[in-house]
C-alpha cells in the first residue's frame, strides 16, 4: 500500500496513477424531466418549459436555459427572466422513473461484462473495456476508415460501420495532437476512441425512444462524469489525456468534484485559510495549496474532528488527482429494497401522517411493479405516463419486509444542529402478501396497508400522540425473495444468465455513494462491524474480513456501509 497518509513528509509525491486500462463511459440525459414532458407532449419541445416542483423549477429546456432560466431556480425569477415560460408539473416521479428504466434496461442489453451503474434516474455508468478490448484486436490498421464495430462475439454481423482514424464527437484536450506513428495497436488514445465510437452509437439508439444525451468517455468514474459535462447538450467528450488528467480538473471548481461534497468544502476552506466562494475555490487552488496533503486532509476530515470515515484524506487527495479506483457496479435485476420518502414541516395530526402514509405507501406500490414485474418494460412505451392502472407481468422477486422510518421535525434553524439521520426511529415487520395481488388497484392496497400495518407501525414508534410533529415519513420494502426460475417459465440460458448475475453481486461489492438524489435507508436495527485488513500484496486494495472480497481503496467505506445497510435504493418523494 502507498503509506502517503501515514507520512506528512511524503506528501507532495505524486500519486500513483490506478484503472487507466479501463473504458468507462457515462451518460447524462439532457434535461431529463422536461424531456420526458416533452416526449409525451411534443408541442412543448420548441417553447421554454420548466418543470416545476414546489416553488422551484426541477430542470427546465434548453429553450428556456437560452433565456437565463436555470436548474433549481425559484419560479418567479424564473417568470421574470421568460415571461413565456410554459410550466409542467414534476411531482409525480413515477413517469421519469419508467423513462429511466427503459433507457437503463436498454444500455445493459449492450454490456458485455454486466457492470452498467445507474447515478440518480438520468445517468448510466459503462464500463466498456471488454468490449473495447474485443474490438481492439479486430482494428485493421491498413483501413482505418472502413472499420467494423462489433457489438456481439457470437454474432460478427451485429454492429456498424465507422471510421477508426477520428475520435467520435469533442475531445479534450481540444488541440490534442496523435503521434499514431508511435503509437502502437495497444494505445490508450485508440482504446478511447473504440469507445467513442460505442457511445455515438448507444446515444443514436437512445435518441430512437427519444430521448437526447451527454456522453463522457474516459479512463474512470471520475473523469468520465467531469468529461460528459464539458459539452451539452446532445454532445459527447473524450477525454485523451494520455499523461495527465491534472490539467483537465485544476480549473475546476472543486464543488464540481464527485466525491467531495459541502463539509470537505468547508473543512478545506479554514485548511487553505480562504473566503473565496464555492466557485473561487478550484482544484487547482487546494491540489497546489503546501497546506494541502493526504496526511493533512485525514486529520481535517476523518474521525471526530472532521466525522468522515477512516481513509476520506486520500481518497479526497486521489481524486484532487483525477484517480479513481472504484468499479462500475455490476447491474442487478432487481434492487435489494425500494423505499420511497417524504419531508414535512412537522405534521401534528394522525389524519395528516395517515394521508402521507397513504400517498408515499401509492408511489411505493407502483414503484415495485416497474421495478420488480418482470414483463414491465413490454406493457410501458418509453415515452407513457406511468401506468395508473393494475399491474401485469410476473413478480420477479417479492420482498419480505415493511419498514417504516419517522423522524422528528426540525426548523431549518436547527439543522447545523442535527446529523442528517438525527431522530429516526425504524420499525420492521412483516409484508403482507396481499400487496403482491396484481388485481386490487395500488390505491386500494395502500389504504389497507395503512390502516392495518403502516398506522400500528407509527404508534409503536411515536407512542405520544401530544408531542406529535413528523418531518419525515419513509416507507421500504426490504428482504427480496427471488421467484425460482422454473416457475418463471424463463429460458436456461436466462436463467444461467440471470444466476450469473447473482452471483457477480453477491461475491462483489462495489458501493460508493449512494446514487443522487437517493436517499441511504438508515438500519437502526443492526450494527455490523467491519474490519478492513491491509494486505502487502492487494496493490489497489483491502480484503474485507466479513466477506473476504478484495475492494478497491476508494470503495471501503462505501463496501462497510454496504454491510451495515444491506444497500438499497430508497428514493426521496418530488420535491
Ligand atoms: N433533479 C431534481 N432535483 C435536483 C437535481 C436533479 O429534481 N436537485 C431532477 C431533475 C432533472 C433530473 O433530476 O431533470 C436530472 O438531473 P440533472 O442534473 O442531470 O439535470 P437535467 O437532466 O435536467 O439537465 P442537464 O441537461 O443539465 O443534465
Ligand atoms: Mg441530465
Ligand atoms: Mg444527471
Amino acid at each position: 500500500m502507498d503509506m502517503d497518509m501515514d507520512n506528512p513528509d511524503s506528501k507532495r509525491k505524486a500519486p500513483r496513477r490506478k484503472g487507466d486500462d479501463r473504458v468507462i463511459l457515462h451518460f447524462d440525459l439532457d434535461c431529463f424531466y422536461a424531456q420526458c414532458i416533452e416526449n409525451a407532449n411534443p408541442h412543448l419541445k420548441s417553447v421554454p418549459l420548466g418543470i416545476k416542483q414546489k416553488s422551484i423549477l426541477a430542470t427546465c429546456n434548453y429553450v428556456a436555459r437560452k433565456h437565463g432560466v436555470k436548474k433549481l431556480m425559484g419560479i418567479q425569477e424564473a417568470k421574470r427572466l421568460c415571461p413565456d415560460l410554459v410550466l409542467a408539473d414534476g411531482e409525480d416521479l413515477s413517469p421519469f422513473r419508467d423513462v429511466s428504466k427503459q433507457i437503463y434496461s436498454l444500455l445493459k442489453s449492450y454490456s458485455w461484462n454486466g457492470r452498467v451503474e445507474r447515478l440518480g434516474l438520468d445517468e448510466v455508468f459503462l464500463d466498456v473495456t471488454d468490449v473495447v478490448a474485443y474490438n481492439l484486436g479486430l482494428v485493421n490498421h491498413h483501413c482505418l476508415e472502413e472499420s467494423w464495430f462489433c457489438l456481439s462475439r457470437e454474432d460478427p454481423e451485429r454492429g456498424f460501420a465507422f471510421d477508426a482514424r477520428e475520435v467520435k464527437g469533442c475531445v479534450w484536450p481540444p488541440d490534442f495532437v496523435s503521434d499514431r506513428e508511435n503509437e502502437g495497436t495497444d494505445s490508450l488514445r485508440l482504446r478511447l476512441l473504440l469507445g467513442s465510437h460505442l457511445a455515438f452509437y448507444l446515444r443514436q439508439q437512445m435518441e430512437g425512444l427519444g430521448y437526447t444525451s451527454a456522453c463522457g468517455i474516459s479512463t474512470n468514474k471520475l473523469l468520465a462524469k467531469l468529461a460528459g459535462d464539458r459539452n451539452k447538450p446532445r454532445n459527447q467528450t473524450t477525454l485523451l489525456s494520455s499523461h495527465s488528467p491534472v490539467p483537465f480538473l485544476d480549473p475546476l471548481p472543486l464543488r464540481k468534484i464527485p466525491g467531495i461534497g459541502g463539509k470537505t468544502i468547508t473543512a478545506m476552506k479554514s485548511l487553505l485559510k480562504t473566503d473565496d466562494d464555492d466557485d473561487g475555490l478550484t482544484v487547482h487552488n487546494a491540489r497546489t495549496n503546501p497546506a494541502v496533503s493526504p496526511f493533512a486532509l485525514e486529520r481535517l476530515l476523518a474521525g471526530s474532528g472532521g466525522g468522515g470515515e477512516k481513509g476520506i484524506g486520500r481518497k479526497v487527495w486521489l481524486l484532487l488527482h483525477g484517480i479513481d479506483g472504484s468499479e462500475v457496479k455490476p447491474a442487478r435485476d432487481v434492487p435489494r429494497q425500494i423505499g420511497i420518502e417524504d419531508t414535512y414541516r412537522g405534521l401534528t395530526q394522525l389524519s395528516q401522517v395517515r394521508a402521507g402514509l397513504v400517498q408515499i405507501t401509492t408511489s411505493l406500490l407502483r414503484r415495485m411493479h416497474v421495478d420488480l414485474l418482470d414483463d414491465f418494460d413490454a406493457v410501458t412505451p418509453p415515452i407513457s405516463p406511468a401506468p395508473t392502472s393494475v399491474g401485469k407481468g410476473r413478480w420477479l422477486a417479492q420482498p419480505k419486509t415493511l419498514r417504516l422510518t419517522t423522524r422528528p421535525y426540525h426548523s431549518p434553524s436547527e439543522w447545523d444542529k442535527f446529523e442528517y439521520n438525527h431522530g429516526r426511529v425504524s420499525k420492521s415487520v412483516a409484508l403482507p402478501r396481499f400487496v403482491f395481488d396484481l388485481n386490487i388497484e395500488p390505491e386500494s392496497i395502500a389504504e389497507r396497508l395503512v390502516e392495518g400495518t403502516l398506522m400500528p407501525l407509527f404508534h409503536s414508534l411515536n407512542p405520544d400522540k401530544s408531542k406529535l410533529c413528523i418531518g419525515l415519513l419513509n416507507v421500504c420494502v426490504t428482504n427480496m425473495d427471488r421467484a425460482k426460475e422454473s416457475s418463471r417459465g424463463g429460458d436456461i440460458m436466462a436463467a444461467f444468465q440471470r444466476q450469473r448475475e447473482v452471483e457477480e453481486i453477491r461475491g462483489v461489492a462495489f458501493a460508493d455513494e449512494p446514487p443522487d438524489g437517493e436517499e441511504k435507508a438508515e438500519d437502526t436495527s443492526d450494527d455490523t462491524e467491519v474490519e478492513w485488513v491491509e494486505e502487502e500484496d492487494e496493490q489497489d486494495g483491502v480484503r474485507c474480513r466479513l466477506c473476504g472480497c478484495v475492494i478497491p481503496v476508494f470503495a471501503v467505506e462505501a463496501h462497510g456501509r454496504w454491510h451495515e445497510l444491506d444497500e438499497g435504493w430508497v428514493e426521496p418523494q418530488g420535491g
